[in-house]
């Protein structure tokens, strides 16, 4: 673990109200983690905005398996993708419905316009690509 730095942060009353109840809303038990969580999204989030960007993230998407050839065509797309894919789960939610999770590991500029071209798919009913990275 690295030497913790303490440093002081000036706020107006109303601006740090506003993070206590933050803190209390998201359970944290202070504001030190809760500051250090919002620095390290802050700096994931610029990390994913650099198309250089190694990152990792998580694709969940919800389709219709009767629609036609749509499982087909996503199964394509992770195959076209194979060295980014690193994981697949597959759970069958009902009749109709599967949800898929896939983790995804490699460059942010791919694995966003990969995500896009997966979640635009028609039949995909809903799809959301979470970012991360280990290095924050
Ligand atoms: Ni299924």
């Amino acid at each position: 673990m690295t030497k913790l730095t303490r440093f002081g942060v000036s706020l107006d009353q109303t601006l740090l109200d506003e993070f206590d109840t933050y803190c209390k809303d998201q359970c944290y038990n202070n504001r030190s983690e809760a500051l250090r969580d919002l620095i390290r999204a802050a700096l994931i989030q610029k990390k994913c905005e650099n198309s250089q960007g190694e990152v990792a993230g998580t694709l969940t998407i919800m389709y219709n398996h009767h629609e036609s050839s749509l499982a087909k065509k996503i199964t394509s797309i992770q195959h076209d993708i194979h060295h980014i894919v690193s994981s697949t789960l597959h759970v069958h939610l009902d009749h109709d419905n599967c949800l898929e999770v896939l983790v995804l590991k490699g460059n942010a500029d791919i694995i966003k316009k990969v995500s896009a071209q997966i979640i635009s798919t028609k039949g995909v009913k809903h799809g959301q690509l979470i970012l991360t990275s280990s290095d924050s």
